[in-house]
């Protein structure tokens, strides 16, 4: 039984998450991938399934050389579709991969460019992309200073005692309490550690926090 302490701001998560030392055997960024267009697909397949999945279904593309832009949006959609299958949703995560792999290289030429250039609208704006899909890939994916929040965000906070009536607060009271303190928090990580490295390792701490202690 975890104790129910109060968590007035994110900055106290952050430390009380950090004295655990949840990440110890993780990646620097917590999301495990070879290349950050592996991030993006994962970010996709993960909708509605759980990470280990994910897993198989990124081992599958792997093998087929299909972890790249390129090649992504020109794969027969059968094949891929198979590719996907232990990850669930798979004509509909397949349809929506290839769709967005072609709109990447036709607006932004490559997926370099597409991580500097994109913006969280333009993700919004593709099908099957909501709001924590565009921001796991605007983090992780792209290194830019968003926040994911999660179902797991949700529970841990109302465990807590806070609630939040949307997605947007809920990013926002995260974001604020780690902005508003960053001196203090690089303070307690020793080195000049990036807000967007903050984020990612925040978040991931949250996750697995929650995988461990089923709350
Ligand atoms: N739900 C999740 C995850 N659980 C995860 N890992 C474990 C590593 N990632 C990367 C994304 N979503």
């Amino acid at each position: 039984m975890i104790k129910k302490i109060k968590i007035s701001n994110s900055f106290e998560l952050l430390k009380y998450l950090k004295e655990q030392n949840l990440l110890e055997n993780h990646l620097s960024f917590w999301w495990p991938s070879n290349n950050d267009f592996e991030v993006l697909i994962g970010a996709i397949l993960t909708q509605n399934t759980k990470w280990i999945n994910v897993e198989k279904s990124l081992d599958n593309l792997r093998n087929l050389n299909l972890l790249n832009l390129e090649n992504l949006s020109k794969v027969d959609e059968n094949i891929l579709i198979e590719a996907i299958t232990p990850s669930g949703f798979k004509n509909q995560k397949s349809k929506r991969l290839i769709q967005l792999s072609k709109n990447i290289l036709e607006q932004f030429s490559s997926f370099e460019n597409f991580c500097k250039y994109v913006d969280r609208q333009w993700l919004l704006n593709q099908k099957g992309i909501g709001e924590e899909t565009a921001d796991a890939i605007l983090c992780y994916a792209c290194h830019k200073e968003f926040m994911v929040v999660d179902k797991y965000t949700k529970r841990l906070l109302s465990y807590f005692g806070n609630e939040f009536e949307n997605y947007e607060q809920l990013q926002a009271w995260c974001e604020y309490g780690i902005n508003k303190n960053y001196d203090k928090i690089v303070q307690l990580y020793g080195f000049e550690i990036s807000l967007n490295m903050l984020y990612c390792r925040f978040h991931g701490k949250i996750v697995e926090f929650m995988k461990s202690h089923k709350l």
